[in-house]
């Protein structure tokens, strides 16, 4: 059963899944719905086979109720902050007109992918594998747009304030109003997106405006965007401090208090991978070659080993690995493997990055709310 528009994460909708057995998201109905409201659905590692993820494949984060009023035409985005030396607000069409359009291919991983295995369990959408996706994002630069509004030596950080609507309906609440480093914002990619894989950015995922910067947590790609603040401080809104999107700075014991001033806010993601072909799950038989494939991506930088193996980490095959297509993009890899008896199997991948940094095979670094589980992804196979 589909819901029609404008529904989703409404309490109107919560009244009308009593009684609906199964829930699907328009346009997404092979996700795994992890809630409704706000709505938060995860894709399955199978259905992340293709290089650029399609727009019906990619995971949806929401802590808030997506605005309903949505008009491309009149929406502005204003630029302002301590920081910023030329204050303007631009209407979308100024910002096609004045500044040069561009497409990349970025991950977007939210920090919270992987949270479902932390022991003891981290509160929150209990994400598995699939809050990941690297869809194609065609907007301008961040970059163009702040070098037109000007930049003081002050500048530090960049700040996005948006139009989504807080879970409790109070007007004066901000959902999240996160951001990045302005060394981060001004870098090559990092964009003010208002297409997704050649189309206007659909509702859930932030139209007509959103910020992406690939390689960080999801949490920074500001959806709905309305305003972009250049603060001469570490951006302190909603959602920037406490334990929202921060691990503690030196690492702790699972399960202990983390005051909120060891707590360090997470930038780069960490090196991580995917099966993404075949399911987890398959019959195979003894002694042919199989294809076996998926993506590695590691935040900032680059994936530059990618190894398979079928006997628990024992020993390890060196797959192949493709260049990225743009920088933050995730990488494609493949390889061939062949089972030398019958038996059950697991298919273990684990990736490596520029600094010679690879995959954990158990959960790393506890944190209270479960960020940054990077560890090898593994499926199943029954070989006769
Ligand atoms: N305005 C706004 N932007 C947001 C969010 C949100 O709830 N509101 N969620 C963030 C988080 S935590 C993630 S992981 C990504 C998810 O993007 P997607 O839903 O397009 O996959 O959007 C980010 N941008
Ligand atoms: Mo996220």
């Amino acid at each position: 059963m589909t819901l029609p528009f404008g529904v989703w994460g409404s309490s109107a909708l919560a009244q009308q899944l009593r009684g609906v057995e199964r829930f699907e998201i328009p346009n997404k109905v092979a996700l795994r719905l992890l809630s409704d409201r706000p709505l938060n659905a995860e894709t399955p590692a199978h259905l992340l086979d293709h290089d650029t993820t399609p727009t019906a494949n990619l995971f949806v984060r929401n802590n808030g109720i997506p605005p309903t009023q949505i008009d491309a035409a009149t929406w502005s985005l204003k630029i302002s902050g301590e920081s910023c030396l030329r204050p303007t607000t631009f209407s979308i069409e100024q910002l096609k007109s004045r500044f040069e359009t561009v497409s990349f291919d970025l991950q977007l991983e939210c920090g919270g992918n992987g949270r479902a295995e932390f022991r003891p369990r981290a509160s929150g959408n209990q994400w598995s594998t699939g809050a990941i996706g690297c869809p194609r994002w065609t907007g301008v630069r961040v970059r163009d747009v702040l070098d037109f509004c000007g930049l003081s030596d002050s500048a530090q950080y960049l700040g996005f304030l948006s139009a989504d609507k807080h879970l409790s309906g109070d007007p004066d609440k901000v959902v999240i109003s996160r951001g990045v480093p302005i060394s981060k914002a001004m870098e090559n990619e990092s964009l003010i997106a208002f297409e997704l894989n050649g189309e206007p950015i659909p509702v859930l995922h932030g139209a007509p405006l959103r910020l992406v910067c690939g390689g960080w947590p999801g949490s920074v790609s500001g959806k709905w965007l309305t305003q972009l603040l250049v603060r001469d401080r570490v951006h302190d809104g909603a959602k920037m401090g406490g334990r929202s999107y921060r691990v503690p700075c030196e690492s702790v014991a699972p399960g202990v208090e983390v005051a909120d001033d060891q707590m360090c806010i997470i930038e780069s993601m960490p090196v991580k991978s995917l099966i993404t072909f075949p399911a987890s799950g398959q019959q195979l038989k003894v002694g042919h070659r199989y294809d076996f494939r998926g993506h590695a991506w590691a935040g900032d930088l680059k994936v530059i080993f990618m190894h398979t193996s079928i006997d628990y980490g024992m020993t390890w095959q060196v797959a192949e690995l493709a260049k990225p297509v743009n920088r933050l993009a995730w990488q494609q890899w493949q390889t061939q493997l062949s089972f030398p008896r019958a038996g059950f199997f697991e298919v273990w991948a684990k990736a490596t990055d520029d600094l010679g940094r690879s995959q954990p095979m158990l959960v790393p670094g506890w944190n209270p709310k479960g960020y940054l589980n990077n560890a090898a992804h593994r499926i199943a196979v029954q070989v006769s």
